[in-house]
This record gives structure tokens, sequence and C-alpha cells, in this order.
């Protein structure tokens, strides 16, 4: 009988601990579900490109691109670079496998248009522009896209393509490449971080 009843206090002091442990555990989960990588309720995408160098470069960066709606929002951010201006392109190939980046291909360029300037039709899709770099290898650049999705048809969809960083800057008018000089940077871009 005594050893019954120690049983049922036992019983009923687990059962509280156990009560009180499960809320915590529950906000744990529950909290990184605010700010996800891709986030359900707010219909927001996310692709994450990591640059590496290439060419013997030691540039690093990155590059996030974020739908919300029909738009895409892209922020590139580069470090330990040359000072001066360097053309970036989104290229059609998702391999930055090679020492001199060319394993990404040409620029995306679906449409089958000319190479350009952004949103100076015509332009490749892939035609991001120029970014200065300054003393301190530093420099960042943003463009909103209507013309992009983040996991949408296949002629809008950043995914599986490379961000490349050319060693000069683009001149916008030299086919098909804007005459930007060879690959020091390279990054392919993954959805969902
Ligand atoms: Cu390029
Ligand atoms: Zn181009």
């Amino acid at each position: 009988m005594r050893t019954k009843f120690l049983l049922v206090l036992v019983a009923a002091g687990l059962g509280s601990g156990l009560a009180v442990a499960e809320p915590p555990k529950g906000l744990v989960r529950f909290a990184p579900a605010v700010q996800p990588a891709a986030d359900p309720a707010s219909g927001e995408k996310h692709a994450l490109a990591l640059i590496e160098g290439k060419s013997g470069s030691s540039l690093t960066g990155k590059a996030v691109f974020v739908q919300r709606g029909n738009s895409v929002a892209l922020q590139i951010t580069l470090e330990n670079a040359s000072p001066g201006i360097h053309a970036i392109h989104l290229h059609e190939k998702g391999d930055c496998s090679a020492p001199d980046g060319m394993s990404a291909g040409p620029h995306w360029n679906p449409e089958g248009q000319a190479h350009g300037k952004w949103g100076h039709s015509p332009f490749h899709r892939g035609d991001i522009g120029n970014v200065e770099v300054g003393q301190d290898g530093k420099g960042s650049t943003s463009l909103t896209s209507e013309v992009w999705s983040v996991g949408g048809a296949p002629e809008t969809d950043v995914t599986n393509k490379a961000v490349v960083v050319h060693a000069g800057p683009d001149d916008f008018a030299t086919q098909p490449t804007g005459n930007a000089g060879g690959r020091i940077g390279c990054g392919v871009v993954v959805a969902g971080k």
C-alpha cells in the first residue's frame, strides 16, 4: 500500500516535471520558424550564392536573392577583391568547378537577346552590371528584378545559375561579354538558404 502510494507520487512528480519541461521545448522549436530560410507563411523564397575566388583571386562574397510576390531582390557583397570596377553577371551554368570560372558558361540569356545594360533593352537576363570595390577590398550592389524568380519557370529561375565576378568593368556594348576580362569570382545560386 505504501509502495503503491509512493509510485503514484513519483508518477505524478514525473508527470508534472514533463509538463513543466514541455512548453520551453515547444517554444524553442517554434522560435526559429519566425525567420527560416524559406517562409511559407510570408510567401518569400530565398536563394544564396557563396562567391569564391577564381583565377588566383582571394575574393570572397555572397549574393542573396529574396522573392516577394513577382519581384526578386538581389543583394551582392564582395570582400577581399582588388579595388576598381568589376562586372557581375549571372552565367547560365551552376558550375564553378573550373579554376578560371569558365565552367559557368556564357551569360544567362534565355530570351536570346544581345548583351547590354540592365533595364536598357536589349540585355541578357544575367546582365547585373558593375560594382565598385574600394581600397578596403569591399563592394556591394543591389538590384530588384521583375523578370526573375526563385524556383519559378525555367526562363526566369535564378537558381542553379552562377554569379560571376570579372576582373574588369562591363562596357555594356561588346558582344556577348561586355569585354569584362577574366573571371575572378564565382558562386552557384542555391535555393532555400
Ligand atoms: Cu560574366
Ligand atoms: Zn550579358
